[in-house]
Order: structure tokens, then sequence, then C-alpha cells
């Protein structure tokens, strides 16, 4: 158990695990401590309403909520929470993630869910750790070493591509 702020993550169903451990994994590299559940809306509402309002409880700061297909699971932790909420859109099913992409993203004017990329667990992690680092400048610069460190990975991949005739 930490006091320090930490991100909730809500999976709508075990078979989002794959992707949505991507935030897992880049709230582990910045340093942020999280936990990771699921709670589907429409088949577990009472289970989901809990998860939220003990996470809440528990001093969750931000939530993350990945689902596919009608992917009403992060609106639906935006109404029980006032907390940030970012929605990660997955794949699966007939329409490939434009239905979840389009049921996050289009929540109703005073309930907002900041949607990602359809897949796009990472940036949701990253996104969490950027909104705390508000408030925590070590993990700023955290955030910060890892930009340059990736900015030198894309110079690195350029070596052995790079072509010239001049
Ligand atoms: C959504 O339906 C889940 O988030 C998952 O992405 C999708 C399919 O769920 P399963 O049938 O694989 O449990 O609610």
């Amino acid at each position: 158990m930490t006091t320090r702020p930490w991100v909730c993550i809500i999976l709508g169903s075990d078979t989002d695990v794959p992707v949505m451990s991507q935030a897992c994994d880049a709230l582990d590299e910045a340093g942020v401590p999280y936990e990771m559940k699921v709670a589907s809306a429409h088949r577990s509402p009472e289970r989901t309403r809990h998860v939220i309002t003990e996470a809440e409880r528990a001093g969750a700061a931000i939530f993350i909520a990945g689902a596919g297909m009608a992917a009403h699971l992060p609106g639906v932790v935006a109404s029980f929470t006032t907390k940030p909420v970012i929605g990660v859109p997955l794949s699966g099913g007939a329409l490939e993630g434009l239905d979840s992409l389009l049921a996050i993203a289009q929540m109703p004017p005073g309930v907002p869910v900041a949607a990602v990329a359809i897949g796009g667990a990472r940036n949701a992690g990253i996104l969490a750790a950027q909104i705390l680092a508000l408030t925590d400048s070590a993990l700023a610069a955290r955030l910060k070493e890892q930009r340059s460190s990736m900015a030198a990975a894309v110079a690195e991949k350029s070596k052995p591509v790079e072509r010239s005739t001049r």
C-alpha cells in the first residue's frame, strides 16, 4: 500500500490485458504506482461502481479505463468520479475499435473522458504520469529524461539506414 497518488486501471475484460498491460509498463517506467482490475460496465455494473468508489477512497488520483466494442466503461467511470479519466479504445469485433473510439470520445458536455488512440494504452500510462508530474518535480524530471532517451534512440535508428548521393 502507498500513500503516494496512484493510478487505477480498469479493464472491461481479461481479454483486454495484453494491450492494457502497456499502460502498466509505462507507469512502471515512470515509477508511478497503480492497480489494475477487471470490471465490466455491462456485465458487472455493481462491481464497476464498487471498484471506482473504493479506488477513490484509497487515494486513486487518475483512472485509466480500457474497453472494446460498445465501450461504455470509461464513461461510466467518469460518471462516478471527478478525477481525470483516460479512456483506451480497444480493437475487437466487426468494427475493429472504431466503435470503441467513438463511444469513448463522444462524451456529453460536463463528463469528460480523455481518449487516446485505438490500442493506445502506453500513451494512457504516459499521460497519467504527466498529469501527476504537475505536482511532482522528480516525476517531471524522469519524464523529461525519457523524452531525451527517445530522441537519442531515433538518432541511433537513423544511422544504419541513412543514405546520401551528395
Ligand atoms: C468489452 O468487450 C471488453 O472490454 C472487451 O474488449 C470486449 C470483449 O470482451 P470479452 O468477450 O472478450 O470478455 O466489454
